[in-house]
Parts: C-alpha cells; sequence; structure tokens
C-alpha cells in the first residue's frame, strides 16, 4: 500500500503548530500535524502545575491575526493562567476547524528525506508514518524537561510530581510534607501555591533567582473596554518594538538621567511587573553600571519582603546581572519565605548527595519527604529536535550537527536539511519575545516560503551554509556585546551537561529579525538553494 502524501506535515499544536496548521489549511494545503500531546496547548498542555501562567500580558499573548477573535475572546486577569490559555487555544483549535487535520498522542520519533522522492519520511513513538514534501517543526523551545541526574532518583518512596508533566488531575497536597527542587521561573510560581496546600515545604535552590512581582488582578470591563479601543495601537507598538510587546525603556538614557528619575523608572518598570523590570533602562542588560543600580534596587525591594536576614542573604542573586537569566515573575514568592513551614535550602553549601526511599539527602543531613517535586528546567530550543533522529540530504543526522552549537539561517533553515522549517529554532528571537506574536511571524514565514518554491516549481529548498554560518556568527556577535553571555542560563546551554555553549535565541530584537525575513524574502530567498 502506498502511504498518502500530504503537502505539508506540522509537528506541534502550540501556538506556533496550530497557527501554521490553520493557515496551511486556508491556502489550500493538504496538512497533517502530529502532536504527543492529547489535545491542542503545547506547553500550555503540559505545564499545569499550580501558579502556572504566563508573563506576557493576556491582551499582548493572544493571537492577532484575526480581528473578530481577539475582540471577541475576553481575557479574564491581566496575566492568563494555564487553564485560560489552554481554554483559549482549544477555542482556537474549534472555530478555525483545526482539529481534523491533527493525530493526536503521536510522539515523532524520526524524520528522513528521501531524496529520490522529494519527501520527508516521519514515524511516530506509535508506528504511525507519514510523509510530506515540506515539514515544520513547531516543537517547542521549551518542550524537552530535564530531570537532574541525582543518585537513587528513582528509589523514593513518595509521590513525585514535575512542574512541566504535571497531572491532569487534583493533587492533594494537604498534610504532606512536599520538597520542590529548582527555583527558576516554574518553582517560582508553583512555591507560593505548594506552600499553601502543604503541612511542610522545604524548597532546594542551587543559585538564587531574580523574581519581581506580577501585581497580576482581573481585567474589569472599564479596563477591557479601553483596551479594545487601544488594541490597533497595541499592536501596532508590539510588532514594531525589540520584544514582541507593547512597552519599551524610558526614553532618558540612564546616563542622562538624575537619581530622582532614576529613582522613579526603576519604580515604575518595577509596578510594572515581572519581566518588564529588564526594560526599565535602554542597554540595562548592555551596560554594568546600570545594570548595577538595577540589581541595588531589587535587593532594597528583597528586603522589604523577607524577614530573615540569613535566608534573604540565600535569595540573592549571585551568579548574573539582573535580567541575563529570565526575570521570574511571581506572586507571593518572596513573602511565602516568612512562613513558618516554609524552609529553604541552599544547595551551595550542602549539595543533595543523593535521593533516598524517605527523602533526600544532603552533604548535611537527611530530610523526610512525601512528594518531590522537580522544577528543573529544560533542554531548551534545541532539545525538542534532538530528541528526534533528522536526518537530512545523504542521511545527515541533525543530532550530530548540533553536538555542537546549531548552526542555522534566520533560525529557520538549517544546511543540509532540505525542506524543512524550525519554528522558533536557535537564531530567532522566540523565547526573548511575545512567543504567541513570534509564532505568527514564523508560521507565517515558512508558508510564505512554501508558497514561493510551489508557486515557481521548485520541489526543494535549502539553506546555504554560509548564509548560516554568517547568520549564526552574527548572533553571537550580538550576544557578546551583552551581559547575557556570562549568565549561566538555559539562553547559552549552560544548563544541561556537555552541552556546546553560546548563546541561542537571536537578541538583536524582534522588528530587526523580522525586517531581517522580509528582505530575505523579498530577494527571491537570497541565502537559500532551490532545486
Ligand atoms: O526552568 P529553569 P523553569 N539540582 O531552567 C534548578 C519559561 N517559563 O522551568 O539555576 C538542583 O529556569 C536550576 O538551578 P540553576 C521561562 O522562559 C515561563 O523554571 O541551574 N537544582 C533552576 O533553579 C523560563 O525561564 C513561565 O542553578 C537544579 C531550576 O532548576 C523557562 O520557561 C513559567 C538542578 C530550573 O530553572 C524555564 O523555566 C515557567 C539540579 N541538578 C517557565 N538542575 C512564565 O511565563 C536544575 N536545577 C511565568
Amino acid at each position: 500500500m502506498t502511504t498518502h502524501e500530504h503537502d505539508l506535515i506540522v509537528v506541534g499544536a502550540g501556538f506556533a503548530g496550530l497557527y501554521t496548521v490553520i493557515h496551511a489549511a486556508r491556502a489550500g494545503l493538504d496538512v497533517l500535524g502530529l502532536e504527543a500531546g492529547d489535545d491542542v496547548g503545547g506547553t500550555w498542555y503540559w505545564n499545569r502545575y499550580p501558579g502556572a501562567r504566563c508573563d506576557v500580558e493576556s491582551i499582548d499573548y493572544s493571537y492577532s491575526f484575526d480581528d473578530d477573535l481577539q475582540r471577541e475572546w475576553r481575557w479574564s486577569e491581566r496575566y492568563a493562567t494555564q487553564p485560560e490559555i489552554l481554554d483559549y487555544l482549544s477555542h482556537v483549535a474549534d472555530r478555525f476547524d483545526a482539529r481534523p487535520h491533527y493525530r493526536f498522542g503521536e510522539r515523532v520519533v524520526s524524520a528522513a528525506w528521501d531524496e529520490p522522492a522529494q519527501l520527508w519520511r516521519v514515524r511516530t513513538d506509535s508506528g504511525l508514518t507519514a510523509c510530506a514534501r515540506w515539514l515544520i517543526m513547531a516543537s517547542g523551545g521549551l518542550s524537552a524537561p530535564q530531570l537532574p541526574d541525582i543518585p537513587g532518583r528513582d528509589s523514593f518512596a513518595g509521590e513525585v510530581l514535575q512542574t512541566s508533566a504535571w497531572p491532569d488531575r487534583a493533587v492533594d497536597l494537604a498534610g504532606r510534607r512536599v520538597a520542590i527542587i529548582g527555583t527558576g521561573s516554574s518553582g517560582v510560581q508553583a512555591i507560593p501555591l505548594l506552600a499553601e496546600a502543604a503541612a511542610e515545604l522545604v524548597v532546594y535552590q542551587r543559585s538564587a533567582n531574580y523574581s519581581v512581582p506580577a501585581f497580576n488582578r482581573p481585567i474589569d470591563d472599564e479596563e477591557w473596554a479601553h483596551a479594545q479601543d487601544d488594541l490597533a495601537h497595541r499592536r501596532e507598538l508590539s510588532w514594531n518594538g525589540p520584544a514582541g510587546s507593547p512597552w519599551t525603556s524610558h526614553p532618558v538614557p540612564y546616563a542622562e538621567a538624575d537619581e530622582a528619575e532614576r529613582e522613579a523608572v526603576f519604580e515604575e518598570s518595577w509596578t510594572r511587573g515581572g519581566v518588564l523590570f529588564a526594560k526599565a533602562f535602554a542597554q540595562l542588560t548592555v551596560d554594568p553600571v546600570i545594570n548595577d543600580a538595577a540589581r541595588v534596587f531589587f535587593e532594597r525591594k528583597l528586603a522589604e519582603k523577607v524577614d530573615d536576614a540569613g535566608i534573604r542573604a540565600l535569595l540573592t542573586p549571585r551568579d548574573h546581572a539582573v535580567g541575563t537569566k529570565r526575570i521570574c515573575t511571581d506572586s507571593g514568592y518572596y513573602e511565602t519565605y516568612n512562613r513558618d513551614h516554609v524552609s529553604l535550602v541552599d544547595l551551595r553549601s550542602e549539595p543533595i548527595a543523593e535521593v533516598a526511599p524517605a527523602g533526600i539527602r544532603t552533604t548535611a543531613r537527611m530530610r523526610a519527604h512525601d512528594v518531590i517535586v522537580y522544577a528543573t528546567g529544560f533542554d531548551a530550543m534545541t532539545g525538542a529536535l534532538t530528541a528526534i533522529d533528522i536526518r537530512g540530504r545523504d542521511g545527515r543526522s541533525l543530532r550530530e550537527d548540533w553536538s555542537g552549537f546549531p548552526s542555522t539561517y534566520l533560525g529557520v533553515a538549517l544546511p543540509g536539511f532540505p525542506n524543512l522549517l524550525v519554528l522558533n529554532g536557535p537564531g530567532t528571537p522566540s523565547v526573548l519575545s511575545n512567543m504567541a506574536l513570534s509564532s505568527e511571524q514564523q508560521g507565517a514565514f515558512a508558508l510564505r516560503l512554501v508558497a514561493y518554491c510551489r508557486g515557481t516549481g521548485f520541489t526543494s529548498v535549502e539553506a546555504r551554509a554560509d548564509a548560516a554560518a554568517e547568520w549564526t556568527a552574527h548572533g553571537l556577535e550580538l550576544a557578546d556585546r551583552t551581559l547575557f553571555g556570562a549568565a549561566p542560563s538555559w539562553y547559552t546551554g549552560a544548563n544541561i551537561d556537555g552541552k556546546a555553549r553560546g548563546f541561542l535565541p537571536y537578541i538583536g530584537g524582534f522588528k530587526t529579525y523580522i525586517d531581517h525575513c522580509e528582505a530575505v524574502a523579498d530577494a527571491d530567498y537570497a541565502g537559500f538553494v532551490m532545486g
């Protein structure tokens, strides 16, 4: 039996995959979507931990492609919770009839380019096989969870939970002694709610992070009406801004502002909430003087929140400049440490020696737990792709190519891998920008390229190696001018043992990146080879 030949296979049903499937179908393509989860949602399908919400405002973190959609979907809070975002994506899937194109519960395990047939042949973990001329990977930048390799990890007799694979059921923590490992965005969001529910919470922290309160609130009707009136303007600012959101830095450079103005600017950007604090002044993540002023401001705020000086010292970030690891966006995080039943273990002074059946043993002592929560992050930006055996021209392996630093053209195309397009991959602004708009831009760019090839009769397209090398070097060079490279973050691969180091996302700005993409497309895809 011959396998049905699709025009396009899209892997993933998060923001990027869903957008691409909807628009491919609208363009008349025969599109197959493959998704490991049992439904749409991507990151919002898996990360169901208590407290999970987006750190980009809901009104911005939503699709812009359909005006009726963006006006009819009424967000209830400034920062949407995971269930609300999942409902939204489910609504989008129904509204634009995306689900019939998808096969859910299908995790792609291999994809190989068949040169004579000019097709990608894809296989999933259930044994499903499919083929298409085009393969678009919308498999997510933070979708390959990593669990630490701690001796005895699997010997724990209690319940093990993971923020990135939280069960889709109520988890009753009442009366239980809970441990959590990891204090990145996921841990910081979960900790106040875990403390609320548990009899005892022990937080195992390796590195302190900067966290800024979300100042979350319900959106009342008056605010919603105002936001609607301002929506077109807000979207315009977002599309033309450096990070895909309407917020920009204070117009006066730090050096030209006096002390009172600096204080007012830090205070205002603090109360904007969360990650926006890093935008207080332009150059905050470039100039150590500005960054240090932000650090001093932060430490003053921290002192107002945490009563115990010893705990406060442990919660003070020491290993990176403000904003060079993603600032966490919290609701009551630091205040949680004032509660009697919450304690903090500093893994720098007492590392974990082993997980035992009864709990966690550090080099200093044993602590008994009923539940261990892992909030230990992801093999970011490359992990979802290297988990799949992807073979390009002449059997070339993506996994082997990416055992070094990944070379991509515009973050989307890889030399040696014809007709494979990666959305929000290394070399795109993606995780440094609003992922909703970034996903639209990426999906649209990929589909425009597909349409171009179909219109001109080309059956394959591939990035030139020199174009990819140049783009990748350009991205690294831009990052080198900032303070980001010195931080041991997932942006640089530093959180994964043995991973090639280098700044993975494109840091030149969202709008600048879009301009690069447009210029390439307008120049008949300069830097690509068509065949
Ligand atoms: O992951 P992380 P995350 N022993 O990598 C620790 C987005 N996001 O899931 O810093 C002990 O940031 C690790 O310690 P260290 C957002 O972009 C957004 O929290 O490596 N600890 C760190 O504390 C975010 O940046 C939202 O020393 C270990 C933690 O685990 C990204 O996702 C919400 C360890 C991992 O932190 C990732 O966030 C959630 C070990 N062996 C996520 N290994 C919002 O929108 C790791 N750790 C708000």
